[in-house]
């Protein structure tokens, strides 16, 4: 049952360390291959700066033999209430859930299988403390979205699917929670009738990808670069800490997408 708070106070995270193979991770548009180092740099700032928001970080080993595995929220929904394996729309991915269920067991966690007859990646899955938001998209169909629809009722939680604009992989690439009431969106979603109930600060416009920001506990991660975006985020009392993604950005992946982030139940 989600209770307030519980879409951005988290205790736990998992990470997965990339692999070299993360350079031919998938990519929508050619803007250049990633340079290796300098995406182990980067995520290694992105483990701190999850560590110093407050959460214990568990790092799991590289999978190369699936390049896009250090986006690992797709594979899976970690809530205080349990772990459900998702099944990633694209072919090259869809395996990794079955991968990530084996590493999270061995952690000691259990896991609800990954059953759908559907398609859903996690990185279309929005919780807000009040309702579970699910982007029908190029990754999600309406199965999958029926499917995590029927686990997440049975733990109470409201879920319903909107839209996800056809040229945004993910929902979660344009938006994230701020807090209880309020959500960051890049103006193509900030209309969206879904976002209703919510407070909604649009991306200034040029800097779309910054909306791809999460909230830990009292700070607010956001990628670097993206300045104006910032200075709203502080304008408006969030507290602010920027991380590199240059190399996730170069395979459509960002902040949200490369932890699993909840409150463990004591
Ligand atoms: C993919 O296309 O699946 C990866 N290259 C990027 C996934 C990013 N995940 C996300 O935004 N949730």
């Amino acid at each position: 049952m989600p209770v307030a708070g519980c879409s951005f106070r988290f205790s736990t995270a998992v990470v997965r360390r990339p692999g070299r193979s993360v350079v031919r991770g998938l990519r929508a548009v050619n803007r250049g291959m990633p340079d290796w180092d300098r995406f182990r740099t980067e995520h290694r700032a992105y483990v701190r700066a999850l560590e110093a928001a407050g959460v214990e970080v568990l790092e799991l080993g590289a999978l190369e033999e699936f390049p896009d595995s250090v986006f690992i929220e797709d594979a899976a929904l970690c809530l205080p209430e349990g772990i459900v394996l998702l099944k990633p729309g694209a072919p090259s991915r869809t395996a990794e859930a079955g991968a990530l269920g084996r590493d999270l067991a061995s952690l000691g966690f259990e896991v609800t299988p990954g059953d759908s007859a559907g398609h859903i990646d996690g990185g279309d899955v929005l919780v807000t403390d009040s309702m579970v938001l699910v982007g029908l998209s190029q990754r999600t169909d309406r199965a999958g979205f029926e499917w995590l629809k029927a686990v997440l009722e049975r733990w109470g939680y409201a879920v319903h699917a909107v839209h996800t604009p056809a040229e945004v992989l993910h929902f979660k690439s344009d938006c994230c929670v701020l807090d209880s009431d309020t959500v960051l969106a890049s103006r193509r979603l900030a209309e969206a009738p879904c976002f209703e109930p919510f407070r909604v600060l649009t991306v200034p416009s040029g800097e779309e990808a910054a909306a791809n920001s999460v909230r830990i506990n009292d700070t607010v991660l956001a990628p670097s670069g993206f300045p104006a975006t910032t200075d709203l985020l502080l304008r408006e009392g969030y507290a602010v800490e920027t991380v590199p993604v240059s190399q996730a950005n170069l395979l459509d992946g960002g902040l949200s997408c490369m932890s699993l982030r909840w409150q463990q139940r004591k």
